[in-house]
Protein backbone atom coordinates (compact mmCIF):
# COMPACT_ATOMS: atom_id res chain seq x y z
CA UNK A 1 0.00 0.00 0.00
CA UNK A 2 1.19 3.66 -0.98
CA UNK A 3 0.12 7.07 0.55
CA UNK A 4 -0.70 9.93 -1.86
CA UNK A 5 -0.42 13.17 -0.08
CA UNK A 6 -1.74 16.92 -0.87
CA UNK A 7 -1.29 19.74 2.23
CA UNK A 8 -4.37 22.38 2.02
CA UNK A 9 -5.69 25.15 3.92
CA UNK A 10 -8.84 25.48 4.53
CA UNK A 11 -11.23 28.86 5.84
CA UNK A 12 -14.78 29.60 6.60
CA UNK A 13 -16.06 32.99 5.29
CA UNK A 14 -16.23 35.39 7.63
CA UNK A 15 -19.59 36.67 8.86
CA UNK A 16 -20.74 39.75 7.68
CA UNK A 17 -21.45 42.83 9.90
CA UNK A 18 -24.46 44.17 11.39
CA UNK A 19 -25.58 47.55 10.38
CA UNK A 20 -25.82 50.72 12.28
CA UNK A 21 -29.09 52.52 10.27
CA UNK A 22 -32.51 54.51 11.19
CA UNK A 23 -35.83 54.71 9.55
CA UNK A 24 -36.20 57.28 7.26
CA UNK A 25 -39.17 57.90 5.67
CA UNK A 26 -41.49 60.84 4.72
CA UNK A 27 -43.84 61.66 7.37
CA UNK A 28 -41.92 59.32 9.91
CA UNK A 29 -39.78 61.60 11.97
CA UNK A 30 -37.05 59.94 13.97
CA UNK A 31 -37.29 56.83 12.72
CA UNK A 32 -36.26 53.46 14.47
CA UNK A 33 -33.25 51.21 14.04
CA UNK A 34 -33.67 49.23 11.35
CA UNK A 35 -29.79 47.95 10.76
CA UNK A 36 -30.41 44.51 9.08
CA UNK A 37 -27.64 41.58 10.98
CA UNK A 38 -24.46 40.33 8.67
CA UNK A 39 -25.02 36.76 6.74
CA UNK A 40 -23.12 34.06 7.93
CA UNK A 41 -19.87 32.78 5.93
CA UNK A 42 -20.23 30.06 4.11
CA UNK A 43 -18.90 26.36 5.09
CA UNK A 44 -15.76 24.54 3.39
CA UNK A 45 -17.30 21.15 3.37
CA UNK A 46 -15.56 18.15 2.43
CA UNK A 47 -17.35 15.34 0.31
CA UNK A 48 -16.28 12.02 -0.47
CA UNK A 49 -16.41 11.28 -4.14
CA UNK A 50 -16.36 8.76 -6.27
CA UNK A 51 -15.47 10.11 -9.16
CA UNK A 52 -12.16 10.91 -7.93
CA UNK A 53 -9.45 8.51 -6.85
CA UNK A 54 -6.21 10.58 -5.52
CA UNK A 55 -5.06 13.99 -4.24
CA UNK A 56 -3.15 14.70 -7.48
CA UNK A 57 -6.40 17.74 -8.72
CA UNK A 58 -6.07 19.12 -5.06
CA UNK A 59 -2.59 20.20 -5.31
CA UNK A 60 -2.80 22.31 -7.90
CA UNK A 61 -4.47 24.92 -5.18
CA UNK A 62 -3.30 25.40 -1.56
CA UNK A 63 -6.21 27.47 -0.47
CA UNK A 64 -10.27 27.25 -0.16
CA UNK A 65 -11.67 29.73 1.43
CA UNK A 66 -15.24 29.74 1.44
CA UNK A 67 -17.50 33.01 1.03
CA UNK A 68 -18.04 35.90 3.07
CA UNK A 69 -20.93 36.90 4.46
CA UNK A 70 -21.87 40.28 3.57
CA UNK A 71 -22.80 42.99 5.57
CA UNK A 72 -26.36 44.16 6.96
CA UNK A 73 -27.99 47.04 5.61
CA UNK A 74 -30.67 49.51 6.63
CA UNK A 75 -34.28 48.62 6.38
CA UNK A 76 -33.74 45.34 8.38
CA UNK A 77 -32.34 44.06 5.03
CA UNK A 78 -29.83 40.79 6.31
CA UNK A 79 -26.60 40.44 4.47
CA UNK A 80 -26.41 37.34 2.09
CA UNK A 81 -24.80 34.23 3.48
CA UNK A 82 -21.32 33.52 2.11
CA UNK A 83 -21.23 30.67 -0.70
CA UNK A 84 -20.12 27.34 0.95
CA UNK A 85 -16.95 25.82 -0.62
CA UNK A 86 -17.45 21.80 -1.43
CA UNK A 87 -14.05 20.20 -1.70
CA UNK A 88 -14.16 16.81 -3.46
CA UNK A 89 -11.81 13.55 -1.97
CA UNK A 90 -11.59 10.30 -2.89
CA UNK A 91 -12.93 7.61 -0.40
CA UNK A 92 -10.46 6.47 1.70
CA UNK A 93 -8.82 9.54 2.28
CA UNK A 94 -7.73 10.52 6.15
CA UNK A 95 -7.78 14.00 7.44
CA UNK A 96 -5.75 15.34 9.64
CA UNK A 97 -5.21 18.73 11.15
CA UNK A 98 -1.54 19.28 10.19
CA UNK A 99 -0.85 21.33 13.19
CA UNK A 100 -1.61 18.71 15.95
CA UNK A 101 -1.21 16.05 13.59
CA UNK A 102 -4.53 14.62 15.17
CA UNK A 103 -6.97 12.93 13.01
CA UNK A 104 -10.22 14.70 11.92
CA UNK A 105 -11.64 11.99 9.99
CA UNK A 106 -11.18 8.87 7.95
CA UNK A 107 -13.54 10.02 5.17
CA UNK A 108 -15.22 5.96 3.92
CA UNK A 109 -18.44 6.21 2.40
CA UNK A 110 -19.35 7.92 -1.39
CA UNK A 111 -21.53 10.64 -0.28
CA UNK A 112 -20.29 11.34 3.18
CA UNK A 113 -19.79 15.12 4.03
CA UNK A 114 -18.12 16.75 6.84
CA UNK A 115 -17.96 20.68 7.61
CA UNK A 116 -14.44 21.28 8.15
CA UNK A 117 -13.88 25.02 8.67
CA UNK A 118 -17.40 26.65 9.50
CA UNK A 119 -18.36 30.05 8.26
CA UNK A 120 -18.33 33.05 10.72
CA UNK A 121 -22.01 33.85 12.38
CA UNK A 122 -23.02 37.38 10.96
CA UNK A 123 -23.01 40.43 13.64
CA UNK A 124 -26.53 41.66 14.78
CA UNK A 125 -27.42 45.21 13.13
CA UNK A 126 -28.50 47.68 15.92
CA UNK A 127 -32.39 46.77 15.53
CA UNK A 128 -31.52 44.05 17.66
CA UNK A 129 -29.84 46.35 20.64
CA UNK A 130 -33.09 48.52 20.96
CA UNK A 131 -34.55 48.26 24.27
CA UNK A 132 -37.05 50.61 25.87
CA UNK A 133 -34.34 52.78 27.79
CA UNK A 134 -32.12 52.76 24.62
CA UNK A 135 -34.36 53.64 21.64
CA UNK A 136 -31.76 54.89 19.42
CA UNK A 137 -28.93 52.09 19.85
CA UNK A 138 -25.67 52.91 17.64
CA UNK A 139 -23.84 50.04 17.82
CA UNK A 140 -23.80 46.94 16.37
CA UNK A 141 -22.24 43.39 16.11
CA UNK A 142 -18.90 42.44 13.76
CA UNK A 143 -19.16 39.57 11.99
CA UNK A 144 -17.09 36.51 13.22
CA UNK A 145 -13.98 35.25 11.08
CA UNK A 146 -14.38 32.06 9.54
CA UNK A 147 -12.82 28.77 10.90
CA UNK A 148 -9.38 28.44 9.59
CA UNK A 149 -6.61 25.22 9.53
CA UNK A 150 -4.04 23.96 7.39
CA UNK A 151 -4.95 19.93 6.35
CA UNK A 152 -2.82 17.10 5.96
CA UNK A 153 -4.99 14.78 3.70
CA UNK A 154 -3.69 11.09 3.08
CA UNK A 155 -4.78 9.01 1.32
CA UNK A 156 -3.72 5.24 0.97
CA UNK A 157 -3.19 3.57 -2.70
CA UNK A 158 -3.42 0.46 -4.12
CA UNK A 159 -1.61 0.25 -7.09
CA UNK A 160 -2.91 -0.80 -10.46
CA UNK A 161 0.59 -1.78 -11.89
CA UNK A 162 3.11 -3.09 -10.60
CA UNK A 163 6.95 -3.02 -12.72
CA UNK A 164 8.94 -6.08 -11.74
CA UNK A 165 11.89 -6.50 -13.40
CA UNK A 166 15.61 -7.18 -13.27
CA UNK A 167 17.79 -4.51 -11.16
CA UNK A 168 19.24 -1.90 -13.44
CA UNK A 169 16.28 -3.08 -16.02
CA UNK A 170 15.21 0.53 -16.80
CA UNK A 171 12.14 0.26 -14.22
CA UNK A 172 12.24 4.03 -13.05
CA UNK A 173 13.06 5.34 -15.89
CA UNK A 174 9.71 4.01 -17.27
CA UNK A 175 7.92 5.30 -14.50
CA UNK A 176 9.42 8.69 -14.84
CA UNK A 177 8.50 8.44 -18.21
CA UNK A 178 4.64 7.68 -18.01
CA UNK A 179 3.64 9.80 -15.28
CA UNK A 180 4.98 13.07 -13.10
CA UNK A 181 7.03 11.10 -10.10
CA UNK A 182 10.63 11.45 -10.35
CA UNK A 183 12.30 8.06 -9.23
CA UNK A 184 16.11 7.77 -8.86
CA UNK A 185 17.50 6.88 -11.92
CA UNK A 186 21.02 5.40 -11.86
CA UNK A 187 23.61 3.05 -13.98
CA UNK A 188 23.93 1.03 -10.75
CA UNK A 189 21.54 -2.45 -9.41
CA UNK A 190 19.51 -1.64 -6.57
CA UNK A 191 19.35 2.13 -7.27
CA UNK A 192 15.23 1.85 -5.74
CA UNK A 193 14.82 1.00 -2.23
CA UNK A 194 11.34 1.45 -1.54
CA UNK A 195 8.37 1.31 -3.44
CA UNK A 196 7.89 4.59 -5.80
CA UNK A 197 4.51 4.96 -6.70
CA UNK A 198 3.15 7.12 -10.09
CA UNK A 199 -0.22 8.29 -11.99
CA UNK A 200 -0.28 7.80 -15.00
CA UNK A 201 -2.81 9.99 -16.67
CA UNK A 202 -4.55 9.26 -20.35
CA UNK A 203 -7.30 10.66 -22.37
CA UNK A 204 -10.64 11.29 -20.81
CA UNK A 205 -9.37 12.22 -17.15
CA UNK A 206 -8.48 8.45 -16.59
CA UNK A 207 -5.97 7.00 -14.49
CA UNK A 208 -4.05 4.73 -13.05
CA UNK A 209 -1.54 3.99 -10.22
CA UNK A 210 1.61 2.53 -11.57
CA UNK A 211 4.24 1.11 -8.74
CA UNK A 212 7.97 0.78 -8.82
CA UNK A 213 9.13 -2.29 -7.10
CA UNK A 214 12.01 -2.73 -5.81
CA UNK A 215 11.35 -6.45 -4.10
CA UNK A 216 14.17 -8.71 -6.19
CA UNK A 217 16.39 -9.70 -3.38
CA UNK A 218 19.90 -9.73 -4.71
CA UNK A 219 20.90 -13.49 -3.24
CA UNK A 220 17.79 -14.49 -5.05
CA UNK A 221 18.95 -13.80 -8.71
CA UNK A 222 20.09 -16.14 -10.78
CA UNK A 223 19.56 -18.72 -7.73
N1 LIG B 1 19.91 2.08 -23.37
C1 LIG B 1 18.90 2.22 -22.53
N2 LIG B 1 19.16 2.54 -21.26
C2 LIG B 1 18.12 2.66 -20.44
C3 LIG B 1 16.79 2.48 -20.85
N3 LIG B 1 15.97 2.68 -19.77
C4 LIG B 1 16.79 2.98 -18.75
N4 LIG B 1 18.09 2.97 -19.12
C5 LIG B 1 19.25 3.22 -18.28
O1 LIG B 1 19.44 2.11 -17.43
C6 LIG B 1 19.94 2.52 -16.15
C7 LIG B 1 19.08 1.99 -15.05
O2 LIG B 1 17.81 2.62 -15.09
P1 LIG B 1 16.84 2.63 -13.88
O3 LIG B 1 15.56 3.21 -14.37
O4 LIG B 1 17.48 3.26 -12.68
O5 LIG B 1 16.64 1.08 -13.63
P2 LIG B 1 15.86 0.31 -12.48
O6 LIG B 1 15.24 -0.90 -13.04
O7 LIG B 1 14.92 1.24 -11.79
O8 LIG B 1 17.05 -0.09 -11.54
P3 LIG B 1 17.02 -0.47 -9.98
O9 LIG B 1 16.17 0.51 -9.28
O10 LIG B 1 18.44 -0.32 -9.56
O11 LIG B 1 16.52 -1.86 -9.89
C8 LIG B 1 20.01 4.04 -16.19
O12 LIG B 1 21.34 4.43 -16.46
C9 LIG B 1 19.07 4.40 -17.35
O13 LIG B 1 19.48 5.62 -17.95
C10 LIG B 1 16.54 2.17 -22.21
O14 LIG B 1 15.41 2.00 -22.65
N5 LIG B 1 17.62 2.04 -23.00
MG1 LIG C 1 14.93 1.89 -9.92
Amino acid sequence: MFVDEAIIYVKGGDGGNGCVSFRREKYVPRGGPDGGDGGKGGDVIIRVSDKIDTLLDLTSRVKYIAGNGANGKGSTKKGKDGNDLQIDLPRGTVIKDKTSGRILKDMSDVGETLVIARGGRGGRGNKCFATSTNQVPRQAEKGKPGEERWLALELKLLADVGLIGMPNAGKSTLLSRISAARPKIADYPFTTLQPQLGIVEMEDYRRFVVADIPGLLKERIGG
